[in-house]
């Protein structure tokens, strides 16, 4: 059952009127998106959808924020940090309105490095296509988040935690009677080290990523990491039913708050008719929920899988052997909140193997590996170069996307299922580099 009261607390309107500190061009003649985020290719300027337009990106440790993927369901908002504000609802001794100065001074600051992906990356490769952005291999970045750990607030103000419950945090940019960006996130997790985070890179959050505080979920798929927070609501289930959808709705009969929860973001097969809803799932992390199907019908895209991408040859690159008649093969890999174990790679297409070695920062557990492969004797001519990690509970990239009619929930078979909004795409073949050795 939902808990607490909807109606009139925290869902500001989302856009203060003037804006003329935060960077945004808001239409008014500013830098266009391009101009703002040189290393993105754009899918859509409004709203803004943009991913990293080169594999380079994906050879270096920190992710620039000129590089960093864009994914907004709609445009980014105008705000002034000076009139924003969080408000913490639900099962809380007392019911709170926090300035962005209280969140940044009355708690203790912590940073993590992520790695956060979309979870429709890699959907451009579903065969037969699915609707939406079509990401390729970009929508993915690693950066340093800082901000006040959750747990602070919600200890300091009295929020009920046990074990099974939800914080469900709200998102303030929606235009009048559209959808409220927002997720449930298991308190277990929130708990754990989920982070108000106010800059990026240890700079301000831009505008696109959230300004002037979004929330930060080490580990987890894009979407749970909400931005422009305005209401966290302390819940014994995640948002699901008729009082998320109607009561205090812009429109009756709308989904408003469970749409992104609910009806999106779920591993959903050719035969069903759409996402099954649940009120709590027996376990979070999106690979088990994969593998649990008696209990889960549909994943819920939580906890990232196991992935890898080649940064260097790029795609469609001519290279040539070093002095030594090498070529160093570099990429990033990376699980969600679980390790790695290792990541291997293929100069021919995925015919043979061979272990690469990691290298570069570590920095926590949800921030992506570097890795390089020294690649001996390449001979002249076109290869097909592929990577796949392991993680540290056994799990690797499957090779390829299924059929949609296999109606696979779960990776199985050396294929990641096909699913109707080609959602978690970690197969290593559809991500392979074409390259081309001559002679040096
Ligand atoms: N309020 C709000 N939060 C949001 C979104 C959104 O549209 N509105 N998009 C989500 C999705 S789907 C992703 S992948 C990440 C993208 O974060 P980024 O734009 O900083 O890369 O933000 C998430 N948080
Ligand atoms: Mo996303």
């Amino acid at each position: 059952m939902a808990t607490g009261a909807l109606a009139g607390v925290g869902v500001l309107a989302g856009c203060a009127e003037s804006g003329d500190t935060n960077g945004s061009d808001g239409g008014d003649g500013g830098p266009s998106l391009e101009e703002r985020y040189p290393g993105l290719r754009i899918l859509s300027p409004e709203p803004e959808n943009a991913e990293a337009a080169a594999r380079s990106t994906y050879t270096d440790y920190i992710t620039p924020r000129e590089e960093h993927y864009i994914r907004n369901h709609y445009p980014t908002p105008d705000i002034q940090e000076s009139d924003w504000s969080v408000s913490l609802t639900g099962l809380v001794d007392d019911e709170v309105d926090l300035s962005m100065e209280e969140i940044k001074h009355s708690f203790s600051t912590d940073s993590v490095t992520h790695t956060m992906q979309c979870a429709g990356n890699g959907r451009s490769y579903f065969d037969p296509k699915v609707g939406g952005n079509q990401w390729t291999f970009g929508a993915v970045g690693n950066t340093v988040w800082t901000g006040t750990p959750v747990s602070e607030i919600l200890e300091y103000y009295g929020a009920e935690t046990g074990e099974g419950y939800f914080l469900t945090v709200m998102g303030g940019e929606h235009p009048e009677g559209e959808d409220v960006f927002t997720r449930s996130i298991p308190m277990e997790k929130v708990l754990d080290d989920t982070l108000l985070a106010y800059n990026m890179n240890g700079s301000p959050v831009s505008p696109d990523h959230g300004f002037p505080v979004r929330l930060l979920v080490p580990g987890w798929f894009g979407c749970n990491n909400v931005k422009w927070v305005n209401r966290m609501h302390v819940m014994e289930t995640m948002v699901i039913g008729d009082e998320w959808e109607e009561e205090g709705a812009p429109e009756d009969g709308q989904r408003t708050y469970t749409h992104w929860q609910q009806y999106s973001y779920r591993i959903v097969p050719e035969e069903d008719d759409g996402a099954e809803h649940y009120e709590d799932i027996p376990v979070y992390d999106t690979r088990e929920q994969m593998e649990q199907t008696d209990a889960i019908n549909n994943a819920y895209m939580y906890d990232q899988v196991e992935k890898s991408l080649i940064g260097y040859p790029g795609e469609g690159q001519t290279v040539s052997p070093s002095p030594a008649g090498t070529i160093e093969v570099i990429g990033v890999a990376w699980a969600g909140d679980d390790g790695l174990d290792m990541v291997e790679v293929s100069t021919d297409g995925g015919d043979s193997w061979g272990e690469a070695e990691f290298f570069g920062p570590v920095d926590g557990s949800s921030g992506w590996r570097q890795f390089r492969y020294v690649w001996e004797d390449p001979s002249t001519g076109d290869h097909t170069l592929a990577s796949r990690a392991t993680d540290d509970r056994g799990y690797t990239q499957p090779a390829t996307i299924s059929d949609p009619d296999a109606q696979l929930r779960s990776i199985a078979d050396d294929q990641y299922p096909w699913n109707q909004s080609g959602y978690g795409n970690n197969a290593y073949m559809p991500h392979a580099v074409d390259c081309t050795v001559e002679e040096s």
